[in-house]
């Protein structure tokens, strides 16, 4: 029997086989989660459906997280069929696209500026607040970050802020629902090439230079990402809540590097 056995799952985030929706699906399903899920809209919604139905899930419900109504609404509907919910996975993010050029300090706008933190952070506490009538005991909620929160990174610019303001939802919300035995959690994952970061100029480069500066020596993998997820929403993880659990082949850990090949007698 899998460790997520008699749990369901809301995933929140899912648009293609390269999400990390898809990862965290995966390894939930494995592990015998029954899932549930959404599509940010009309043109997706036959995609999500589809790669649902690959998880043995009919429950596909349209949520634009920028709408309240709809936020409210894929509670509404879930409620018709399942009569509690145990896992959230927050795995939603976006920034205007020019905001995700050039310097920080040229590209950041008032309206980019609070469309990145109403899309990234707040659509993460409006899910956990509309959600705790059916949340039951034992459940968790997830959600995605990356290390731009902590440290600056070159384009990552507005999407910074964005994730730093996540992290602390993620410590907020754990603070209110850990007397309900709800535990609250951020996955801060290494660069992976899905659609979000596809648009996103020299995302090649970047993820090199993230394989070549950490221990491994590698990128993350979807199925990395996907079972560290699928384990903080598991008992297993009964005593972890307001953690960001770095999924990032230990990047953040490192201070220095030296490139494999070169400097010999430096490394020697
Ligand atoms: P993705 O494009 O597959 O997923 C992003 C999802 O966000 C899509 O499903 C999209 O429909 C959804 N979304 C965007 N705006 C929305 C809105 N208004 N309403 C509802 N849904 C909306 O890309 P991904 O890389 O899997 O991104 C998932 C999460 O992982 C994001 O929070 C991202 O910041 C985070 N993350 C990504 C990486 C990476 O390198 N890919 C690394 C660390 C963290
Ligand atoms: O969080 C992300 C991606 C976030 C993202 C991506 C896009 C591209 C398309 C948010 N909004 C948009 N808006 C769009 O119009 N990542 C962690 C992946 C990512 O994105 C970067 C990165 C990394 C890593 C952007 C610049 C530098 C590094």
């Amino acid at each position: 029997m899998g460790f997520l056995a008699g749990k369901r799952a809301l995933i929140v985030g899912l648009a293609s086989k390269r999400s990390i929706a898809w990862g965290v699906a995966d390894a939930m399903h494995r592990e015998g989660a029954e899932l549930a899920f959404t599509y940010q809209n009309g043109k997706l919604g036959d995609r999500v459906g589809k790669l649902a139905a690959g998880f043995d899930s009919g429950i596909n419900i349209p949520l634009d997280v920028s709408s309240d109504e709809e936020i409210k609404n894929v509670f509404a509907e879930l409620a018709k069929t399942w009569d509690g919910l145990d896992i959230i996975v927050h795995s939603v993010g976006f920034a205007p696209k020019e905001l995700l050029a050039g310097r920080y300090v040229d590209s950041v706008t008032r309206e980019g500026y609070q469309i990145a933190h109403d899309i990234s952070a707040y659509s993460f506490a409006a899910l956990a607040r509309e959600s705790l009538p059916m949340l039951r005991s034992g459940g968790a909620l997830l959600t995605m970050t990356y290390l731009g929160a902590e440290r600056s990174i070159p384009n990552y610019n507005v999407m910074g802020p964005a994730k730093a303001s996540l992290e602390a939802n993620v410590r907020f919300l754990a603070n209110d629902l850990g007397i309900d035995n709800i535990r609250v959690n951020g996955v801060s994952a290494g660069p992976i090439r899905t659609i979000a970061a596809s648009g996103v100029g020299n995302f090649r480069k970047l993820m090199q230079h993230a394989a070549a500066g950490n221990p491994m020596k590698r990128n993350v993998t979807l199925a990395d990402v996907g079972n560290a997820s699928a384990f903080l929403c598991s008992d297993l993880a009964a005593g972890i809540t307001g953690e960001i659990l770095h999924v990032d082949c230990g990047y953040s850990t490192v201070g220095m590097t030296f490139a494999i090949d070169e400097d010999e007698e430096v490394l020697a």
